[in-house]
């Protein structure tokens, strides 16, 4: 009987650590969660300064791109995509190693300021070397 006990008073003490010890990390929890904490953990260390999705569609007839500027800050991330309402284009941004195809949407993390160029990847005719532009980061 008094073994019963003492064991009973082990099991008790023990639910009381374990109990005290989830509310414990539900408080933790609750006050460093933002409301919407969907994103990866990793975007949130980005500088305030940026930190936008901007979306851009280029659009590629013979012989030019529709948008030529595309302006972000540095920590945006730029979803860029590529269509092509007449003849056979790509986009190239070599300084950011980046090719697109027709159709294709590619997601752009933009962490450091400058101009990149880019330009029409195929050889698409006499006005090919017209097709240019610039994205330029702040
Ligand atoms: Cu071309």
């Amino acid at each position: 009987m008094k073994i019963k006990t003492s064991l009973l008073l082990t099991i008790v003490a023990l639910a009381a650590m374990l109990a005290l010890s989830a509310c414990g990390s539900n408080n933790s929890k609750n006050n460093s969660s933002s409301p919407s904490a969907s994103a990866p953990s990793a975007s949130e260390s980005q500088p305030a300064a940026g930190g936008q999705t901007i979306e851009a569609t280029i659009d590629a007839t013979n012989w030019k791109f529709d948008v030529t500027e595309i302006k972000a800050k540095v920590g945006d991330t730029l979803k860029l995509t590529l269509n092509s309402s007449e003849g056979n284009h790509g986009v190239s941004i070599d300084d950011l190693g980046l090719k697109i195809k027709k159709g294709e949407t590619v997601e752009i993390k933009l962490d450091k300021a400058g101009t990149f160029e880019f330009n029409c990847n195929i050889m698409c005719g006499q006005g090919h070397d017209n097709m240019t532009g610039n994205i330029i980061v702040e």
